[in-house]
């Protein structure tokens, strides 16, 4: 994962100074009170994001006990952020060896404008004795990530609200898009196997694709994966449409010319080796492309087809079996793979039983 060190770090402070935090005992349990400050990540107690959480009380403690809160983060930059927890300033400093603070999201990925639920844990060690008061400082770095690639997106997955839109077999559908085959749901059952938090429609259902306009619905921040390609699904028709800011497609593009079939980048850049002639799409081969970005509303969007339906249900275990093992080494916002049935039984084997996964290109 590429990261653009220094461009970006937003801190959290959770201080008990500058914020109040106060602690005392009470025959013998302690107290403490710590307040909430989140210049760059705002943090709520609802999922619904209309109660600020501006302090925590923890309630009373005994030696030897823990307390969790539970809190909603929001990711308010532009960039896929990397979050750490850490605690300075404690005062007295013996203190921090007997009142531990942890949390769930340690070293964990938010997805711009991005809702993150997260429990923090405030423990007191059985043993504690000698402090009457406590302060310390509760630091959350987020981390701000070059931009969101397939690697960010699968790693955001565990904490993110997934939305799969699956291209239906209706013959009436957004931007006239045809009916698919049950291929594309396939592959995608592959992918919803990878996620903890995930919704399934239909491209014809409103609440998940805008029928005007073929833009999928969700809110900011928000995940969206469909497989299929343009002629089937009309999210990636959407995505590719030859009109409108640059910035607003998807990175590549289907292209089709006379007989030959491939992958272009969104200004119309061809992209080498990226093409198969439909004969031998026919014979065995299929190119397939997995690509990453945020449109305009500032959803998240996974698009994974192939030229043909072997080629998508390709992409599914490619994803399944190579990307979902090692994402890490998926640091790209779009690839296109090649797929070949070389063992020549007409299956699409996954990547190690048979078949040929070739990767022709990655971007940017
Ligand atoms: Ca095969």
């Amino acid at each position: 994962m590429r990261r653009l060190e220094y461009l970006f770090m937003a801190l959290v402070f959770v201080t008990a100074g500058a914020i109040i935090a106060s602690s005392y005992f009470q025959g013998p349990s302690l107290r403490s009170v710590s307040a909430i400050e989140a210049p760059s990540l705002n943090v709520y107690w609802d999922p619904a994001l209309l109660k600020p959480a501006d302090s925590i009380d923890w309630g009373m403690l005994r030696p030897g006990e823990a307390k969790n809160v539970t809190i909603y983060i929001v990711n308010q930059t532009p960039r896929p952020v990397n979050l750490t927890l850490g605690t300075t300033g404690w005062d007295p400093p013996e203190a921090s060896g007997e009142i531990g603070l942890a949390w769930s999201h340690e070293g964990k990925l938010m997805l711009p404008r991005g809702v993150a639920e997260t429990d923090l844990s405030l423990s007191v060690s059985p043993g504690i004795s000698g402090v009457e008061t406590f302060s310390f400082t509760i630091t959350l770095t987020a981390e701000g990530l070059e931009s969101l690639t397939i690697a960010v997106f699968h790693d955001a997955f565990t904490d993110t609200s997934v939305r799969i839109i699956y291209p239906s077999e209706s013959e009436s559908k957004p931007l006239g898009a045809a009916a698919a085959s049950v291929s594309d749901w396939l592959a995608s059952s592959l992918l919803y196997a990878t996620m903890g938090n995930a919704d399934e429609g239909l491209d014809i259902d409103p609440a998940y694709v805008d029928q005007a306009t073929g833009d999928p619905v969700g809110e900011p921040g928000e995940a969206i994966v469909t497989f299929g390609g343009p002629i089937v699904n009309p999210v990636v028709r959407r995505a590719e449409a030859l009109f409108g800011p640059l910035e607003n497609r998807a990175p590549i593009r289907f292209h089709v010319e006379g007989e030959t079939l491939g992958f272009r980048e969104r200004d119309g850049t061809s992209i080498p080796g990226a093409s198969l002639r439909l004969v031998e799409v026919s014979r065995g081969m299929d190119l397939f492309m997995i690509e990453t970005y945020s449109d305009s509303e500032g959803r998240h969007i996974l698009l994974c087809y192939g030229l043909g339906w072997k080629g998508t249900y390709a992409a599914g275990k490619y994803y399944f079996k190579e990307i979902h093992g090692d994402p890490a080494s998926y640091p790209y916002v779009w690839m296109v793979v090649l797929w070949e049935d070389l063992n020549g039984d007409g299956f699409v084997n996954a990547p190690g039983d048979g078949d040929g996964y070739t990767v022709i290109a990655t971007g940017p």
